[in-house]
């Protein structure tokens, strides 16, 4: 258990929680909802752990209130959630269904009223279903629909959302979605999935300048980034560890701070049009940051059809998804990407942190998750070590506010400061809520002279 008090961070640092739609909402079917991808996938047999889905999730949909006095009751600043694209669009074209907005209206209102920022993410997985039946993001024209739908919310929110973000983990969309089929839509394209890197960029792209015209609030988008540790000595191995950083943490940042591509990372080249590195390029105001843990990397196997191995990195606790404790590597990704983009990298800030462990109520209904507290502590040091080395960090969101709905895992990944009982939907905040309640006040109170 940490016991030394955690150092100052700087006023202003923004203190936050994030959770997405797909995972908490549930009320599927509740004001006009529209098919994403992920209700789909969830209700095909198979595809999740425990054969559930999010119909009903954490009914966050019809609690947000009661999940609004948990953040306010934790004092953070700021909560990050996401827009489901089908709420907003049915059927992923046309103009707004009015129930839909009117939920994130109220959302983003009861946040107001109890001082916490709104901080949206427009496209958090759930494609609208009619959508990938007419290609996916492997279609061109996916990106001028996720620009279209950006500025109907933008038109509703733009005055009260406090940064935007645009989209969440394109490389785990792209990968996981159409690589390996793990996750929604489930294609199994491997490396011929490259044009939903670039549409996905270039709706970025397009949705920042149709953000720009609605809304003077901050833009950014949140990617996923993994520290890359060489196993073993070669030219080979150093080969392999670049070309899986190549992959997984400049494919997607490269373009966007102006450097086009990595090389060898493109697959078709005429999937790339004259303008779009300009339209991907468009400034952003912050780097979302999300992060769990480094990965090891040597040279691939004779016939393996990868350009690189993936090594388990040993030495750490590991979390219940198995995933290394390792908040060194958060401090070594800061400096990767201060080393690395240097005066073209903006601001950052951590848009997910945290940690799955089987969190369950004992005899006296207390949720007691001290593993989760040592992992938040170790991260916020790690995030003050980069700061004292002059990186701009403006602010840290945990993952998750609640248990909720993990992709894949279904509800056997429990991610919450707050447990949920998914039979009766109650809400327990654990150890690790109070602890985080009392950094951020302790943060937040002006310091002493
Ligand atoms: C995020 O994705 C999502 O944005 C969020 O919706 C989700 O609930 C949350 O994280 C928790 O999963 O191969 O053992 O080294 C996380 C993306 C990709 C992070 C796989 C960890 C590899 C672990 N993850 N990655 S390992």
């Amino acid at each position: 258990m940490p016991t030394a008090p955690l150092p100052q961070f700087p006023a202003g640092f923004r203190w936050g929680v994030s959770t997405s739609a797909y995972q908490i909402e549930g009320a599927a079917e509740a004001g006009g909802r529209g098919t994403s991808i992920w209700d789909t996938f969830a209700r095909s047999p198979g595809r999740i752990a425990d054969g559930s889905t999010g119909d009903v999730a954490c009914d966050h949909y019809h609690r947000y209130r009661e999940d609004i006095a948990l953040l306010a009751g934790l004092g953070v600043t700021a909560y990050r959630f996401s827009v489901a694209w089908p709420r907003v669009q049915p059927t992923g074209t046309g103009p707004a269904h009015p129930d839909g907005l009117d939920f994130y209206d109220r959302l983003v209102d009861e946040l107001l009223a109890h001082d916490v920022d709104p901080v949206a993410t427009l496209y958090h997985w759930d494609l609208p279903q009619p959508l990938e039946d007419a290609g996916g993001w492997l279609a061109r024209d996916t990106a001028a629909r996720f620009a279209a739908y950006a500025d109907l919310v933008a038109a509703r929110l733009g005055d009260r959302v406090r940064l935007w973000i645009t989209l969440n983990e394109p490389f785990v969309h792209m990968s996981l979605g159409y690589g390996t089929g793990l996750h929604a839509p489930g294609r199994t394209l491997l490396f011929d999935a490259f044009p939903v890197a670039h549409h996905q960029l270039l709706g970025h792209g397009l949705a920042v300048a149709a953000l720009r015209a609605r809304s003077g609030s901050p833009v950014a988008i949140a990617n996923n980034y993994s520290p890359v540790r060489t196993i073993g000595e070669t030219d080979a191995d150093r080969a392999a560890a670049a070309a899986y950083e190549a992959l997984h943490n400049r494919l997607f940042t490269d373009p966007l701070l102006g450097r086009g591509y990595p090389e060898g990372t493109i697959g078709d080249p005429s999937v790339v049009h004259d303008r779009d590195l300009a339209v991907i390029a468009a400034p952003i105001d912050v780097l979302g940051v999300n992060y769990y843990n480094p990965t090891g990397v040597r040279a691939p196997r004779e016939g393996s059809p990868l350009p690189f191995e993936l090594v388990p990195l040993g030495g750490y606790p590991r979390t219940a998804f198995d995933w290394p404790v390792a908040p060194d590597g958060l401090h070594e990704l800061l400096g990767w990407l201060h080393r690395t983009y240097g005066d073209a990298l903006p601001p950052v800030e951590i848009t997910e942190s945290g940690c799955a462990y089987d969190d369950a109520p004992d005899a006296d209904g207390r949720v007691h998750d001290p593993e989760r507290i040592a992992y938040l502590d170790g991260h916020l040091r790690a995030v003050r070590a980069a700061l004292h080395e002059g990186i701009d960090v403006r602010g840290y969101f945990v993952w998750s506010l609640l248990d909720n709905w993990e992709w894949a895992e279904g509800f056997t990944k429990r991610f919450g400061l707050v447990h949920v009982d998914y039979a009766t939907r109650t809400r327990t905040p654990k150890s690790s809520y109070a602890w985080l309640r009392d950094v951020v006040t302790a943060a937040r109170r002006k310091p002493e002279r």
